[in-house]
């Protein structure tokens, strides 16, 4: 897969070189450019934004300066990705479609935004064009938004992750559930011990203990998340036992077993 970023603070992406990504790059499975959207400038004083027509507080990104940028990176088969706190949210199934794709390219803005017309322009050219938001939050810029999308994608790049098993079972993977809590040695921290099922060998007895603690702080935490598991049909005679048991538990104003008594929560 190819990558291009184009962004006025391309150093932003420098994290891009580390771990499983910079890996990648190494051994050729992901090739990612960072371009500065300032070389595609034209004044001396390289200027990327200007003022918001209609008026309004800050500037706005000069659509003719990212035009020259995406005339020269865009190809046929690229996606163009516009990290926006009005697009789209950036889901798993997200990251699974933009990891079919050949090439993509982010487009990282700053300001009060890109000009809108960017996006209509590429997506009339036939390009295809994804509007996407990390979460609903307000960050500074398309960087960061960017860098998470790019995480999410690569590591589902066959080849990326060690263990492709590893993806099955994680949060918003297709299990669809939350994920168990993990432990390694020592078996007694502070004094609080490694739950006795995990130690038993029994590996039907441990993935079932797994799956009880998914469940529950799935129902817990992301009820939303159990109700499309349920709707397609993914929760078991048994999954629904334990789901009532930790809805009881949630009820009677509980904790999951596994959270541990009391303690300060952050609220
Ligand atoms: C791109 C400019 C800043 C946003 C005025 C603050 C994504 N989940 C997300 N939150 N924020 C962004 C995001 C913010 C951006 C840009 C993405 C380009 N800004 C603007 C509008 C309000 N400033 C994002 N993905």
């Amino acid at each position: 897969m190819k990558i291009d970023v184009i962004s006025i603070f391309p150093a932003y992406l420098d994290a891009l070189k580390l771990s499983l990504v910079g890996k990648a790059q190494e051994s050729g499975l992901l090739d990612v450019n960072v371009r500065d959207l300032r070389d595609w400038t034209t004044d001396r004083h390289r200027t990327v934004d200007d003022t918001p027509t209609g008026g309004g507080a800050g500037m706005v990104m000069k659509p003719d300066v990212w035009g020259n940028a995406l005339d020269d990176v865009l190809q046929r088969e690229s996606t163009l990705v516009i990290p926006t706190p009005s697009g789209e949210v950036f889901t798993q199934a997200l990251a699974a479609r933009l990891a079919q794709r050949p090439h993509l390219v982010f487009a990282c803005g700053r300001y009060e935004g890109i000009d809108a017309r960017v996006a209509q322009h590429y997506r009339a050219a036939g390009i295809a064009t994804v509007e996407a938001s990390i979460g609903d939050y307000v960050l500074n810029g398309g960087e960061v938004a960017a860098l998470v999308m790019i995480e999410a994608v690569a590591r589902l790049i066959p080849g990326m992750v060690g263990n492709p098993e590893s993806l099955v079972e994680e949060s918003h993977g297709e299990a669809g559930l939350l994920e168990y809590p993990v432990y390694t040695k020592p078996v007694s921290w502070r004094g609080i011990e490694i739950p006795a099922p995990l130690l038993s060998g029994h590996h039907a007895n441990i993935a079932r203990w797994r799956r009880d603690r998914a469940l529950e702080k799935t129902a817990a935490i992301r009820p939303d998340m159990l109700a499309a598991l349920r709707d397609r049909g993914g929760l078991s005679q048994t999954d629904e036992a334990v789901v009532r048991a930790a809805d009881e538990v949630l009820r009677a104003g509980g904790v999951p077993a596994t959270e541990g008594e009391g303690g300060a929560d952050f609220s």
